[in-house]
């Protein structure tokens, strides 16, 4: 599929199905921790300097965000896990708001699951993984914030990964940086091939 990456706008917000885009275009989700780069993801891999807002105030973005990518497919955007000050209430929300999405979503192809390279993925980190096993949801792990660490100590801090999320080798892994870009070309390889 020839997809025109630059021309993408934000679609809408959505708290539950009701509002989600009407039609049979793919989807691919993004989840992650707060902060672990998922807004500096989708500009990057979109050429745009702010078009996903990288929040000093992660959390506060409770809605799932569809992004148009040219008419052809979208990115949604999953609110970050893991933010400690919200209520226990507002967790469970959002808890039922994902998982409305990820389990009955007709569109979606895949999600792009971000973990930071600089540590161990958080109890968050690994039960969306097993989340997305269990339910047979195909799934790309993208490794963040890449350029914090020095290329000779990558594959110690993948193998470190991978190992804690009881990784599937049949998964794709990509490392990422949104300062160097490195990963961009594969990651979008990966998506392609899931839509
Ligand atoms: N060095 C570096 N910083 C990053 C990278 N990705 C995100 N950041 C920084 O990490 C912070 C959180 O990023 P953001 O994209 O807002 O995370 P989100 O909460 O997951 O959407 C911001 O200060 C970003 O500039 C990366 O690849 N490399
Ligand atoms: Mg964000």
């Amino acid at each position: 599929m020839e997809i025109n990456t630059h021309n993408a706008e934000i679609l809408l917000s959505a708290a539950n199905k009701s509002h989600y885009p009407q039609d049979k275009l793919p989807e691919i989700a993004l989840a992650g921790r707060s902060n672990v780069g998922k807004s500096s993801f989708i500009n990057t891999m979109l050429n745009r300097k702010n078009l996903a807002r990288t929040s000093g105030k992660p959390g506060k973005t409770q809605l799932l965000n569809f992004f148009n990518i040219d008419d052809k497919m979208r990115f949604v955007d999953v609110p970050g896990y893991g933010y400690a000050r919200v209520s226990k209430k507002e967790r469970e929300k959002w808890g039922r708001m994902i998982e409305e999405y990820l389990t009955t979503r007709e569109n979606l192809r895949a999600v792009v699951s971000l973990v930071d390279l600089r540590h161990d993925p958080s109890a968050d980190d690994v039960q969306m993984y097993e989340f997305l096993k269990y339910y047979e949801i195909p799934v790309i792990i993208v490794a963040t914030k890449a350029d914090k660490i020095p290329r000779g100590k990558w594959n110690k801090h993948e193998s470190a990964i991978k190992k804690k999320l009881n990784f599937d080798p049949s998964d794709d892994f990509i490392l990422f940086s949104s300062v160097t870009k490195a990963g961009m070309d594969q990651a979008w390889d990966a998506i392609l091939e899931k839509l």
